[in-house]
Protein backbone atom coordinates (compact mmCIF):
# COMPACT_ATOMS: atom_id res chain seq x y z
CA UNK A 1 0.00 0.00 0.00
CA UNK A 2 3.03 2.76 0.46
CA UNK A 3 4.24 4.22 -2.83
CA UNK A 4 7.81 3.05 -4.00
CA UNK A 5 9.97 6.10 -4.73
CA UNK A 6 9.73 8.19 -7.32
CA UNK A 7 9.37 7.21 -11.14
CA UNK A 8 12.52 7.77 -12.72
CA UNK A 9 14.83 7.26 -15.68
CA UNK A 10 16.66 3.65 -15.65
CA UNK A 11 20.16 4.22 -14.15
CA UNK A 12 21.53 3.67 -18.38
CA UNK A 13 19.20 6.81 -19.61
CA UNK A 14 20.44 8.59 -16.45
CA UNK A 15 23.96 8.71 -17.31
CA UNK A 16 23.97 11.24 -20.25
CA UNK A 17 21.91 13.40 -17.95
CA UNK A 18 24.36 13.10 -14.57
CA UNK A 19 25.18 16.42 -13.16
CA UNK A 20 29.17 17.43 -14.04
CA UNK A 21 28.63 20.42 -11.40
CA UNK A 22 30.00 20.22 -7.36
CA UNK A 23 29.95 16.54 -5.69
CA UNK A 24 26.09 16.12 -4.20
CA UNK A 25 27.74 15.22 -0.93
CA UNK A 26 25.21 14.69 2.46
CA UNK A 27 25.70 15.88 5.08
CA UNK A 28 27.85 18.02 3.43
CA UNK A 29 31.62 17.94 4.23
CA UNK A 30 33.54 20.91 6.34
CA UNK A 31 35.78 21.15 2.78
CA UNK A 32 35.45 20.19 -0.44
CA UNK A 33 37.41 21.65 -3.02
CA UNK A 34 37.59 20.93 -6.77
CA UNK A 35 40.91 19.79 -8.49
CA UNK A 36 40.40 21.11 -12.06
CA UNK A 37 41.67 18.44 -14.74
CA UNK A 38 41.98 15.62 -12.87
CA UNK A 39 39.80 12.74 -12.82
CA UNK A 40 40.07 9.57 -11.51
CA UNK A 41 38.26 6.42 -13.06
CA UNK A 42 38.30 2.96 -11.32
CA UNK A 43 38.92 0.51 -13.48
CA UNK A 44 39.27 -3.61 -13.57
CA UNK A 45 42.71 -3.28 -12.35
CA UNK A 46 42.16 -0.99 -9.46
CA UNK A 47 42.81 -2.54 -6.38
CA UNK A 48 42.13 -1.44 -2.74
CA UNK A 49 45.16 -0.87 -0.75
CA UNK A 50 45.87 -0.89 2.44
CA UNK A 51 49.19 1.37 2.76
CA UNK A 52 51.95 0.19 4.27
CA UNK A 53 52.33 0.82 8.23
CA UNK A 54 48.54 1.18 8.64
CA UNK A 55 47.00 -0.76 11.55
CA UNK A 56 43.49 -2.05 10.90
CA UNK A 57 42.11 -0.52 7.80
CA UNK A 58 40.60 -4.11 6.71
CA UNK A 59 36.51 -3.08 8.14
CA UNK A 60 36.08 -0.15 5.73
CA UNK A 61 37.97 -1.91 3.00
CA UNK A 62 35.71 -4.73 3.38
CA UNK A 63 32.93 -2.00 3.38
CA UNK A 64 33.97 -0.22 0.06
CA UNK A 65 34.51 -3.36 -1.65
CA UNK A 66 30.70 -4.92 -1.16
CA UNK A 67 29.07 -1.69 -2.34
CA UNK A 68 32.01 -1.66 -5.32
CA UNK A 69 31.67 -5.24 -6.65
CA UNK A 70 28.71 -6.01 -7.74
CA UNK A 71 28.21 -3.08 -9.53
CA UNK A 72 31.58 -2.52 -11.61
CA UNK A 73 32.01 -6.18 -11.66
CA UNK A 74 35.88 -5.69 -10.90
CA UNK A 75 37.64 -8.12 -8.84
CA UNK A 76 38.96 -5.01 -6.85
CA UNK A 77 41.49 -7.19 -4.70
CA UNK A 78 42.05 -5.65 -0.86
CA UNK A 79 45.83 -5.88 -0.56
CA UNK A 80 48.44 -4.39 1.30
CA UNK A 81 50.98 -3.03 -0.84
CA UNK A 82 52.39 -0.20 -2.41
CA UNK A 83 49.52 2.20 -4.53
CA UNK A 84 49.97 2.25 -8.06
CA UNK A 85 47.74 4.37 -9.91
CA UNK A 86 44.61 3.22 -10.27
CA UNK A 87 44.49 2.21 -7.10
CA UNK A 88 42.04 2.97 -4.00
CA UNK A 89 43.72 3.81 -0.90
CA UNK A 90 43.04 3.75 2.74
CA UNK A 91 45.51 4.98 5.07
CA UNK A 92 45.70 5.70 9.00
CA UNK A 93 48.11 8.65 10.08
CA UNK A 94 48.64 10.27 13.06
CA UNK A 95 46.46 13.25 11.84
CA UNK A 96 45.81 15.01 14.98
CA UNK A 97 43.13 17.52 13.58
CA UNK A 98 40.91 14.26 12.54
CA UNK A 99 40.07 12.97 15.62
CA UNK A 100 38.22 9.64 15.96
CA UNK A 101 35.92 9.89 12.79
CA UNK A 102 36.96 12.66 10.44
CA UNK A 103 39.11 11.89 7.22
CA UNK A 104 40.46 13.18 3.93
CA UNK A 105 39.79 12.27 0.61
CA UNK A 106 41.57 12.97 -2.40
CA UNK A 107 40.92 12.21 -5.60
CA UNK A 108 42.96 12.65 -8.77
CA UNK A 109 44.05 10.68 -12.22
CA UNK A 110 46.51 8.74 -10.45
CA UNK A 111 44.03 7.74 -7.53
CA UNK A 112 41.96 8.17 -4.52
CA UNK A 113 43.84 8.57 -1.26
CA UNK A 114 41.91 8.42 2.03
CA UNK A 115 43.48 9.06 5.30
CA UNK A 116 41.98 9.56 9.25
CA UNK A 117 43.70 8.22 12.13
CA UNK A 118 41.00 5.88 13.40
CA UNK A 119 39.35 3.20 11.26
CA UNK A 120 35.91 5.12 11.57
CA UNK A 121 37.00 8.03 10.00
CA UNK A 122 38.30 5.35 6.87
CA UNK A 123 34.79 4.23 6.66
CA UNK A 124 33.20 7.36 6.18
CA UNK A 125 35.69 8.52 3.73
CA UNK A 126 34.73 5.59 2.13
CA UNK A 127 30.66 6.58 2.60
CA UNK A 128 31.17 10.09 0.82
CA UNK A 129 33.67 7.92 -1.91
CA UNK A 130 30.47 5.98 -2.91
CA UNK A 131 28.35 9.49 -3.14
CA UNK A 132 31.38 10.91 -5.17
CA UNK A 133 30.79 7.94 -7.67
CA UNK A 134 27.92 7.41 -10.40
CA UNK A 135 24.58 6.68 -8.71
CA UNK A 136 24.82 3.32 -10.49
CA UNK A 137 27.30 1.82 -8.08
CA UNK A 138 24.76 1.29 -5.77
CA UNK A 139 23.16 -1.41 -8.30
CA UNK A 140 23.61 -5.43 -7.01
CA UNK A 141 23.86 -6.38 -10.67
CA UNK A 142 26.70 -5.31 -13.04
CA UNK A 143 26.56 -1.48 -15.10
CA UNK A 144 28.51 -0.54 -17.84
CA UNK A 145 30.09 2.49 -16.13
CA UNK A 146 32.23 5.00 -16.54
CA UNK A 147 33.41 4.89 -12.35
CA UNK A 148 34.80 8.57 -12.45
CA UNK A 149 35.23 10.59 -9.82
CA UNK A 150 36.44 14.36 -10.37
CA UNK A 151 39.28 15.72 -9.09
CA UNK A 152 38.24 16.53 -5.87
CA UNK A 153 40.58 17.32 -2.48
CA UNK A 154 37.70 16.71 0.69
CA UNK A 155 38.37 17.17 4.65
CA UNK A 156 35.56 16.42 7.02
CA UNK A 157 35.12 16.03 10.82
CA UNK A 158 31.78 15.58 12.34
CA UNK A 159 30.08 18.58 14.39
CA UNK A 160 28.89 15.97 17.51
CA UNK A 161 30.22 12.46 18.05
CA UNK A 162 26.40 11.25 18.74
CA UNK A 163 24.59 10.91 15.80
CA UNK A 164 21.77 8.57 15.99
CA UNK A 165 18.45 6.70 14.64
CA UNK A 166 16.22 4.79 17.50
CA UNK A 167 13.74 1.60 15.83
CA UNK A 168 11.06 0.64 18.19
CA UNK A 169 11.05 -3.09 17.73
CA UNK A 170 8.31 -3.81 20.25
CA UNK A 171 5.30 -1.56 19.28
CA UNK A 172 5.52 -3.79 16.28
CA UNK A 173 8.24 -6.72 16.02
CA UNK A 174 10.52 -6.50 13.31
CA UNK A 175 13.47 -9.12 12.94
CA UNK A 176 17.19 -8.49 12.71
CA UNK A 177 17.11 -8.43 8.91
CA UNK A 178 15.02 -5.53 9.18
CA UNK A 179 17.77 -3.83 11.51
CA UNK A 180 20.56 -4.62 9.72
CA UNK A 181 19.07 -3.34 6.62
CA UNK A 182 18.65 0.21 8.01
CA UNK A 183 21.88 -0.63 9.95
CA UNK A 184 23.43 0.30 6.41
CA UNK A 185 21.21 2.75 5.16
CA UNK A 186 22.20 5.07 8.43
CA UNK A 187 25.62 4.61 7.97
CA UNK A 188 25.71 5.86 4.28
CA UNK A 189 24.79 9.09 5.74
CA UNK A 190 27.38 8.72 8.55
CA UNK A 191 24.81 8.18 11.68
CA UNK A 192 26.75 5.93 14.21
CA UNK A 193 24.26 4.80 16.76
CA UNK A 194 21.21 2.97 16.73
CA UNK A 195 19.13 3.17 20.19
CA UNK A 196 17.07 -0.34 19.91
CA UNK A 197 13.81 0.11 21.86
CA UNK A 198 12.91 -3.31 22.85
CA UNK A 199 10.25 -3.08 25.40
CA UNK A 200 7.10 -1.17 25.85
CA UNK A 201 3.85 -1.60 26.84
CA UNK A 202 2.58 -4.18 23.86
CA UNK A 203 5.79 -6.20 23.86
CA UNK A 204 9.14 -7.09 25.60
CA UNK A 205 11.48 -8.45 22.44
CA UNK A 206 15.03 -9.65 23.32
CA UNK A 207 15.04 -13.44 25.56
CA UNK A 208 16.60 -13.00 29.16
CA UNK A 209 17.89 -15.54 30.90
CA UNK A 210 15.97 -17.36 34.00
CA UNK A 211 13.10 -15.29 32.41
CA UNK A 212 11.40 -17.30 29.84
CA UNK A 213 8.14 -15.52 30.77
CA UNK A 214 9.17 -12.13 29.25
CA UNK A 215 9.54 -13.12 26.11
CA UNK A 216 6.95 -16.35 26.70
CA UNK A 217 4.30 -14.39 27.23
CA UNK A 218 5.42 -10.38 27.10
CA UNK A 219 6.73 -11.18 23.39
CA UNK A 220 3.45 -12.80 22.12
CA UNK A 221 1.78 -9.51 20.27
CA UNK A 222 2.27 -6.36 18.71
CA UNK A 223 0.30 -3.12 18.86
CA UNK A 224 -3.76 -3.77 17.47
CA UNK A 225 -3.12 -7.64 18.17
CA UNK A 226 -0.52 -7.76 15.77
CA UNK A 227 1.85 -10.79 15.40
CA UNK A 228 4.14 -10.65 18.28
CA UNK A 229 8.21 -12.07 18.16
CA UNK A 230 11.72 -11.65 20.22
CA UNK A 231 15.25 -12.09 19.52
CA UNK A 232 17.52 -14.68 21.07
CA UNK A 233 20.24 -13.28 22.93
CA UNK A 234 22.68 -14.51 19.92
CA UNK A 235 20.47 -12.43 17.58
CA UNK A 236 21.32 -9.42 19.23
CA UNK A 237 24.88 -9.97 19.18
CA UNK A 238 24.74 -10.82 15.97
CA UNK A 239 22.88 -7.26 15.41
CA UNK A 240 25.70 -5.54 18.02
CA UNK A 241 28.11 -6.94 15.93
CA UNK A 242 27.12 -6.26 12.32
CA UNK A 243 26.43 -2.84 13.45
CA UNK A 244 30.37 -2.44 14.72
CA UNK A 245 31.27 -3.75 11.21
CA UNK A 246 29.49 -0.36 10.37
CA UNK A 247 30.72 1.24 13.52
CA UNK A 248 27.40 1.89 14.86
CA UNK A 249 27.37 1.49 18.70
CA UNK A 250 23.77 -0.02 19.98
CA UNK A 251 21.95 1.29 22.83
CA UNK A 252 19.67 -0.90 24.46
CA UNK A 253 16.75 0.54 25.74
CA UNK A 254 13.88 -1.42 27.77
CA UNK A 255 11.76 1.79 28.89
CA UNK A 256 10.94 1.76 33.13
CA UNK A 257 8.97 2.14 35.34
CA UNK A 258 6.11 3.39 32.51
CA UNK A 259 5.76 1.44 29.28
CA UNK A 260 6.01 -1.68 31.21
CA UNK A 261 2.58 -3.33 30.48
CA UNK A 262 4.51 -6.16 28.99
CA UNK A 263 6.53 -6.98 31.89
CA UNK A 264 3.84 -6.79 33.99
CA UNK A 265 1.22 -8.99 31.94
CA UNK A 266 4.24 -11.84 32.20
CA UNK A 267 4.38 -11.84 35.87
CA UNK A 268 0.14 -11.04 36.11
CA UNK A 269 -0.50 -14.85 35.90
CA UNK A 270 -4.53 -14.71 36.28
CA UNK A 271 -6.44 -13.22 39.10
CA UNK A 272 -6.72 -17.05 40.51
CA UNK A 273 -3.13 -17.47 40.52
CA UNK A 274 -1.58 -13.96 39.93
CA UNK A 275 2.28 -14.67 40.12
CA UNK A 276 4.26 -11.55 41.15
CA UNK A 277 1.56 -8.78 41.37
CA UNK A 278 3.45 -6.66 43.83
CA UNK A 279 5.34 -5.14 40.28
CA UNK A 280 2.29 -3.96 39.34
CA UNK A 281 1.71 -0.46 39.70
CA UNK A 282 -0.69 0.60 36.99
CA UNK A 283 -3.68 2.26 36.70
CA UNK A 284 -5.13 -1.10 35.59
CA UNK A 285 -5.84 -3.80 38.68
CA UNK A 286 -6.06 -6.45 37.19
CA UNK A 287 -3.52 -5.96 34.58
CA UNK A 288 -5.32 -6.78 31.34
CA UNK A 289 -3.12 -6.09 28.16
CA UNK A 290 -3.62 -3.21 26.65
CA UNK A 291 -2.44 -3.40 22.78
CA UNK A 292 -3.86 0.02 21.63
CA UNK A 293 -1.40 2.93 21.53
CA UNK A 294 -2.26 4.58 24.70
CA UNK A 295 -0.04 5.41 26.96
CA UNK A 296 1.19 6.86 30.34
CA UNK A 297 -0.74 3.91 32.25
CA UNK A 298 1.44 1.30 33.38
CA UNK A 299 4.02 1.55 36.06
CA UNK A 300 6.46 -1.14 37.86
CA UNK A 301 6.32 -0.50 41.68
CA UNK A 302 9.26 0.94 42.80
CA UNK A 303 8.64 -0.65 46.27
CA UNK A 304 8.83 -4.21 44.91
CA UNK A 305 11.76 -6.23 45.34
CA UNK A 306 10.33 -8.24 42.44
CA UNK A 307 10.65 -5.38 40.20
CA UNK A 308 14.25 -4.77 41.20
CA UNK A 309 15.20 -8.32 40.38
CA UNK A 310 13.48 -8.85 37.20
CA UNK A 311 15.18 -5.37 36.55
CA UNK A 312 18.53 -6.85 37.38
CA UNK A 313 18.56 -9.45 35.32
CA UNK A 314 17.77 -7.64 32.00
CA UNK A 315 19.79 -4.67 32.91
CA UNK A 316 23.00 -6.92 33.40
CA UNK A 317 22.34 -9.20 30.73
CA UNK A 318 21.91 -6.48 27.97
CA UNK A 319 24.86 -4.84 29.40
CA UNK A 320 27.13 -7.84 29.02
CA UNK A 321 25.54 -8.34 25.71
CA UNK A 322 26.62 -4.38 25.03
CA UNK A 323 30.04 -3.44 24.01
CA UNK A 324 28.95 0.69 23.71
CA UNK A 325 29.04 2.75 26.76
CA UNK A 326 25.00 3.50 27.10
CA UNK A 327 22.36 1.47 28.62
CA UNK A 328 19.05 3.50 27.84
CA UNK A 329 16.76 2.53 30.47
CA UNK A 330 13.15 5.18 29.57
CA UNK A 331 11.80 7.16 31.52
CA UNK A 332 9.06 8.57 30.03
CA UNK A 333 5.58 9.49 30.26
CA UNK A 334 4.84 8.20 34.12
CA UNK A 335 2.07 10.82 34.81
CA UNK A 336 2.00 11.88 38.98
CA UNK A 337 -1.21 9.87 39.02
CA UNK A 338 0.15 6.65 38.40
CA UNK A 339 3.57 7.16 40.40
CA UNK A 340 3.70 10.31 42.25
CA UNK A 341 6.74 12.34 41.80
CA UNK A 342 8.66 11.18 44.98
CA UNK A 343 8.06 7.54 43.87
CA UNK A 344 8.97 8.48 40.26
CA UNK A 345 12.36 10.00 42.12
CA UNK A 346 13.57 7.30 43.93
CA UNK A 347 12.54 4.92 40.66
CA UNK A 348 15.02 6.56 38.61
CA UNK A 349 17.87 7.46 41.45
CA UNK A 350 17.48 3.62 41.65
CA UNK A 351 17.35 2.61 38.16
CA UNK A 352 20.58 5.21 37.17
CA UNK A 353 22.84 3.08 40.16
CA UNK A 354 21.73 -0.09 38.90
CA UNK A 355 22.95 0.43 35.39
CA UNK A 356 26.20 2.26 36.70
CA UNK A 357 26.97 -1.27 38.58
CA UNK A 358 27.13 -2.13 34.97
CA UNK A 359 29.61 -0.27 33.95
CA UNK A 360 27.10 1.71 31.40
CA UNK A 361 26.16 5.09 30.98
CA UNK A 362 22.59 5.47 32.41
CA UNK A 363 20.42 7.44 29.29
CA UNK A 364 16.85 8.31 29.54
CA UNK A 365 13.79 10.39 28.10
CA UNK A 366 14.81 13.60 29.32
CA UNK A 367 12.00 13.28 31.84
CA UNK A 368 14.92 11.50 34.35
CA UNK A 369 16.01 14.61 34.64
CA UNK A 370 13.54 15.23 37.92
CA UNK A 371 16.12 12.73 39.10
CA UNK A 372 19.11 13.12 41.73
CA UNK A 373 21.66 13.63 39.27
CA UNK A 374 23.82 16.38 40.82
CA UNK A 375 24.09 14.52 44.37
CA UNK A 376 27.71 13.99 45.77
CA UNK A 377 29.07 10.84 43.82
CA UNK A 378 26.49 10.76 40.82
CA UNK A 379 28.00 8.92 37.67
CA UNK A 380 27.61 10.31 34.30
CA UNK A 381 24.02 10.46 33.02
CA UNK A 382 22.36 11.24 29.43
CA UNK A 383 18.93 12.83 29.09
CA UNK A 384 17.31 12.72 25.69
CA UNK A 385 15.29 15.60 24.97
CA UNK A 386 11.92 14.77 23.28
CA UNK A 387 9.27 17.61 23.66
CA UNK A 388 7.47 18.66 20.59
CA UNK A 389 6.66 22.25 21.42
CA UNK A 390 8.13 26.03 22.83
CA UNK A 391 11.91 25.39 23.21
CA UNK A 392 12.46 29.13 24.49
CA UNK A 393 9.56 28.52 27.08
CA UNK A 394 8.82 25.64 29.21
CA UNK A 395 8.91 23.19 27.13
CA UNK A 396 12.52 23.29 27.06
CA UNK A 397 13.13 22.49 31.01
CA UNK A 398 12.98 19.19 31.14
CA UNK A 399 16.85 19.61 29.34
CA UNK A 400 18.01 23.25 31.27
CA UNK A 401 16.89 20.86 34.39
CA UNK A 402 19.42 17.86 33.03
CA UNK A 403 21.88 20.85 32.21
CA UNK A 404 21.72 22.34 35.41
CA UNK A 405 22.64 19.15 37.13
CA UNK A 406 25.69 17.58 34.92
CA UNK A 407 23.64 15.37 32.56
CA UNK A 408 24.91 15.25 29.06
CA UNK A 409 21.90 16.22 26.53
CA UNK A 410 20.78 14.52 23.03
CA UNK A 411 18.26 16.20 21.14
CA UNK A 412 15.66 14.49 19.71
CA UNK A 413 12.77 17.27 19.63
CA UNK A 414 9.57 15.72 18.43
CA UNK A 415 8.57 18.35 15.61
CA UNK A 416 12.12 17.96 14.01
CA UNK A 417 13.04 14.60 14.65
CA UNK A 418 10.38 12.15 14.64
CA UNK A 419 10.46 9.75 11.69
CA UNK A 420 7.34 7.99 12.88
CA UNK A 421 5.32 11.57 12.09
CA UNK A 422 3.08 11.57 8.68
CA UNK A 423 5.29 13.54 5.85
CA UNK A 424 2.65 13.98 4.15
CA UNK A 425 -1.78 14.98 4.65
CA UNK A 426 -3.46 11.52 4.53
CA UNK A 427 -0.48 9.38 4.63
CA UNK A 428 -1.23 5.41 5.16
CA UNK A 429 1.71 5.43 7.78
CA UNK A 430 2.55 7.71 10.67
CA UNK A 431 1.27 9.67 13.65
CA UNK A 432 0.58 13.47 14.01
CA UNK A 433 0.82 14.27 17.39
CA UNK A 434 3.56 16.26 16.85
CA UNK A 435 2.88 17.73 13.02
CA UNK A 436 2.55 16.49 9.63
CA UNK A 437 6.46 16.99 8.93
CA UNK A 438 8.37 17.21 5.55
CA UNK A 439 12.05 17.69 4.79
CA UNK A 440 11.75 21.41 5.91
CA UNK A 441 10.71 20.54 9.60
CA UNK A 442 13.55 18.30 10.14
CA UNK A 443 15.96 20.75 8.60
CA UNK A 444 14.86 23.81 10.24
CA UNK A 445 14.37 23.56 13.77
CA UNK A 446 13.75 27.12 14.35
CA UNK A 447 13.03 29.74 12.05
CA UNK A 448 15.13 28.74 9.30
CA UNK A 449 18.17 27.97 11.68
CA UNK A 450 18.96 24.01 12.47
CA UNK A 451 21.18 24.78 15.26
CA UNK A 452 21.06 21.98 18.21
CA UNK A 453 23.21 24.37 19.91
CA UNK A 454 20.70 27.39 20.09
CA UNK A 455 17.98 25.47 20.16
CA UNK A 456 17.23 25.76 24.07
CA UNK A 457 18.00 28.82 25.34
CA UNK A 458 18.46 30.15 29.13
CA UNK A 459 15.14 30.55 30.72
CA UNK A 460 14.30 32.33 33.92
CA UNK A 461 10.63 32.32 35.50
CA UNK A 462 9.80 33.61 38.93
CA UNK A 463 13.59 34.52 39.64
CA UNK A 464 14.94 31.34 38.97
CA UNK A 465 16.92 31.28 35.97
CA UNK A 466 17.66 27.45 34.39
CA UNK A 467 20.85 27.34 31.94
CA UNK A 468 20.66 27.27 28.31
CA UNK A 469 21.19 24.02 26.64
CA UNK A 470 24.50 24.48 24.80
CA UNK A 471 27.04 22.27 22.54
CA UNK A 472 28.93 21.94 25.61
CA UNK A 473 26.12 19.83 26.81
CA UNK A 474 24.93 18.32 23.97
CA UNK A 475 26.54 14.49 22.39
CA UNK A 476 24.49 14.48 19.60
CA UNK A 477 20.73 14.18 17.63
CA UNK A 478 18.88 11.48 17.13
CA UNK A 479 15.91 10.27 15.19
CA UNK A 480 13.50 8.09 16.62
CA UNK A 481 11.41 5.80 14.69
CA UNK A 482 8.32 4.69 16.65
CA UNK A 483 6.74 1.41 15.09
CA UNK A 484 3.12 2.54 16.18
CA UNK A 485 2.10 2.19 12.31
CA UNK A 486 4.59 0.40 10.76
CA UNK A 487 4.75 -2.98 10.22
CA UNK A 488 7.31 -3.72 8.02
CA UNK A 489 10.89 -2.85 6.41
CA UNK A 490 9.40 -1.02 3.77
CA UNK A 491 7.16 0.90 5.86
CA UNK A 492 10.27 1.89 8.11
CA UNK A 493 12.56 2.75 5.04
CA UNK A 494 9.16 5.24 3.54
CA UNK A 495 9.38 6.94 6.64
CA UNK A 496 13.44 7.24 7.64
CA UNK A 497 13.76 8.75 3.60
CA UNK A 498 14.40 11.41 2.81
CA UNK A 499 13.99 12.75 6.10
CA UNK A 500 17.09 10.80 8.47
CA UNK A 501 19.41 12.68 5.68
CA UNK A 502 18.28 15.66 7.40
CA UNK A 503 19.17 15.15 10.65
CA UNK A 504 22.29 13.07 9.84
CA UNK A 505 23.25 16.55 8.32
CA UNK A 506 22.53 18.40 11.32
CA UNK A 507 24.45 16.03 13.37
CA UNK A 508 27.32 16.47 11.45
CA UNK A 509 27.77 19.23 9.22
CA UNK A 510 29.63 22.83 10.95
CA UNK A 511 26.80 24.78 11.21
CA UNK A 512 28.38 27.84 9.77
CA UNK A 513 28.97 25.85 6.72
CA UNK A 514 27.74 28.05 3.38
CA UNK A 515 26.03 24.80 2.03
CA UNK A 516 23.88 24.33 5.43
CA UNK A 517 20.62 25.74 4.18
CA UNK A 518 17.80 23.72 3.16
CA UNK A 519 17.90 24.87 -0.32
CA UNK A 520 21.39 23.20 -0.73
CA UNK A 521 20.14 20.39 1.08
CA UNK A 522 17.54 19.37 -0.72
CA UNK A 523 19.63 19.97 -4.31
CA UNK A 524 22.19 17.27 -2.77
CA UNK A 525 20.02 15.04 -2.05
CA UNK A 526 18.09 14.63 -5.78
CA UNK A 527 20.68 12.66 -6.98
CA UNK A 528 20.03 10.21 -4.07
CA UNK A 529 16.47 9.17 -4.84
CA UNK A 530 17.72 6.62 -7.71
CA UNK A 531 20.84 5.38 -5.49
CA UNK A 532 17.79 4.47 -2.98
CA UNK A 533 16.32 2.71 -5.79
CA UNK A 534 18.92 1.31 -6.79
CA UNK A 535 19.69 -0.47 -3.40
CA UNK A 536 15.59 -1.29 -2.86
CA UNK A 537 15.39 1.41 -0.63
CA UNK A 538 11.95 2.76 -0.31
CA UNK A 539 11.33 6.37 0.23
CA UNK A 540 9.00 9.32 -0.05
CA UNK A 541 9.16 11.03 -3.14
CA UNK A 542 8.87 14.63 -0.87
CA UNK A 543 8.06 17.14 -3.26
CA UNK A 544 10.43 19.76 -1.77
CA UNK A 545 13.08 17.79 -3.07
CA UNK A 546 13.74 18.29 -6.90
CA UNK A 547 14.35 14.74 -7.30
CA UNK A 548 16.25 14.21 -10.94
C1 LIG B 1 5.82 9.41 22.49
S1 LIG B 1 8.70 10.03 22.66
C2 LIG B 1 6.49 8.37 23.11
C3 LIG B 1 6.38 7.01 22.54
C4 LIG B 1 5.48 6.96 21.36
C5 LIG B 1 5.72 8.15 20.50
C6 LIG B 1 4.94 8.14 19.23
C7 LIG B 1 8.52 9.21 23.92
C8 LIG B 1 9.64 9.26 24.85
N1 LIG B 1 7.38 8.53 24.13
O1 LIG B 1 5.97 6.13 23.54
O2 LIG B 1 5.73 5.79 20.66
O3 LIG B 1 5.39 9.31 21.23
O4 LIG B 1 5.30 9.18 18.39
Amino acid sequence: VVPTGPVVATPVAQAAAAPAGAPQIVPVPVSTVAVPDETFTAGPETRIVLAPGSGDTSTPAQALAAVLRPSTGYPLPVVHDTPRTGDITLRLTDATDLGDEGYRLDATSDGVRIEAARPAGLFYGVQTLRQLLPPWVESRTVQPGPWTVAGVRINDVPRYGYRGVMLDIARHFHPPAVVKRLIDQAAAYKVNTLHLHVGDDQGFRIAIDGRPELTEIGAQFSINNDPGGFWTQAEYVDVVNYAATRFMTVIPEVDTPGHTNAIIMSYAGDEADPVLPDVNCSNRTPPVWNLTGAVGYSALCPESPNTWAILTDIVTQLSALTPGPYYHFGGDEVPASVLSHDRFVDFVDRKADLVATQDKIAMGWAEISQGNFDRPGAAPSVAQFWNNGNPTGAGGDSARRAVQKGMKVVMSPANHTYLDMKQFPGSPLGLTWAGTLDVSHFYHWSGTSSDPGSYIPARTANGVTLPAVTDADILGVESPIWSETLLTGADIEFQAFPRLPATAEIGWSPKTHPDRTLDSFVNRLAGHGLRWQLQGTNFHPSPQVPWR
